[in-house]
């Protein structure tokens, strides 16, 4: 733990603002009095080092959020390896250039918990990488967010720049990837629930047994957490980010079908895999800091819902 880093009134560039985290991001630093710097897609291919380093080159910014990447869930991790793999490795890449040309103050890269072995101690504790076999349905995104961890700590080492490593939990929220094909499983089964509901069909079907156990947390809370860390962080050491507490599969196809006011059975597709038994992230470094989480599973799956009507629903 340093002296706080103020965002006052810095440029601030988050790549990837148009997603789910990095708008929840903007959000946040609403009250943060900095000045946002973004690029869409069309205007700049994050994946092209030379264009990325201009960009960042010529805006200056101050602070960094690493908050673009290629995600999806169990089914688009486990069919699209190469883009897993390749897109993110050059996504990170290219940034951590960018910023380090652009002499940038301070960066914040954002990875996931499937760093994490299959078998992890649960929770799992920031000090379980690198200890075991990862889970097979997403060692590509695995290693490439291991990969950026290491990015940041081998910029640290050689070259002394402040740049640090956070790890979300399952995320949620609005702005959510609804398509079933590539979607996580919490606005899957949004979307699901909510169709089965319009349709008044008798069933949903949940894939693989129900039984594996996950966490979730709000976009907003993570946003909360991520712009924490970049004001209190800095240390070679990578940060959970979670709220401390698990669900299984069919208990939260239960609460979600009770939000979205579905009345049906709940079935199980067993062709479709499970995935990691569970992954539940130790927050204790975290909490210590002095951040927790605020949204309740259930009112953050309601906000999620409402936006997805909003923007999906008829
Ligand atoms: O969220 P999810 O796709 O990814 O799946 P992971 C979590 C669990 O929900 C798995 C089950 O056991 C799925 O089989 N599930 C049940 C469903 N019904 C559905 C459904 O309709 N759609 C989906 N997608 N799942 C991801 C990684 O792992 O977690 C990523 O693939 C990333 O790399 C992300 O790390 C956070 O939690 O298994």
């Amino acid at each position: 733990m340093t002296i706080p880093y103020s965002l006052r009134n810095k440029k601030v560039f988050v790549a990837g603002d148009r997603g789910m985290v990095g708008s929840a991001i903007v959000r946040r630093l609403a009250s943060e009095n900095c000045e946002i710097i973004s690029a869409s897609r069309a205007e700049l291919d994050l994946r092209d080092a030379q264009r990325v380093k201009d960009f960042i080159v010529d805006r200056k910014p101050q602070a960094v959020f690493v908050a673009a990447a290629k995600v999806g869930g169990i089914l688009a991790n486990s069919t699209r390896p190469v883009d897993f793999l390749a897109d993110n490795l050059e996504i990170e890449l290219s940034i951590m250039r960018g910023a380090f040309a652009a002499e940038v103050e301070k960066l914040l890269f954002l990875g996931s918990t499937c760093i994490y072995p299959k078998f992890a101690p649960q929770p799992m504790p920031e000090s379980a990488l690198l200890t075991g076999p990862l889970e097979a349905t997403n060692e590509w995104y695995a290693i490439a967010k291991i990969a950026g961890i290491k990015l940041c700590q081998a910029y640290r080492e050689q070259y002394d720049c402040d740049y640090i490593s956070a790890m979300p939990t399952n995320l949620y929220g609005p702005g959510d990837n609804y398509d079933l094909n590539s979607s996580h499983v919490l606005p899957a089964l949004i979307a699901k629930a909510h169709a089965a509901k319009i349709a008044n069909a008798p069933s949903l079907t949940v894939w693989g047994t129900g039984l594996p156990r996950r966490e979730f947390l709000h976009a907003d809370d993570c946003a909360d957490a991520l712009v924490f860390l970049m004001q209190h962080w800095s240390d070679n050491e990578h940060v959970n980010v979670g709220v401390g507490e698990d669900i299984s599969i069919s208990d939260l196809a239960r609460l979600v079908a009770r939000v979205v006011g579905y009345e049906g059975q709940i079935t199980n597709d067993l062709s479709k895999p499970d995935g990691t038994p569970r992954k539940l992230v130790d927050v204790t470094r975290l909490t210590a800091l002095g951040w927790t989480a605020r949204i309740p599973l259930e009112q953050g799956i309601a906000d999620a819902y409402a936006d997805f009507k909003r923007r999906h629903a008829c």
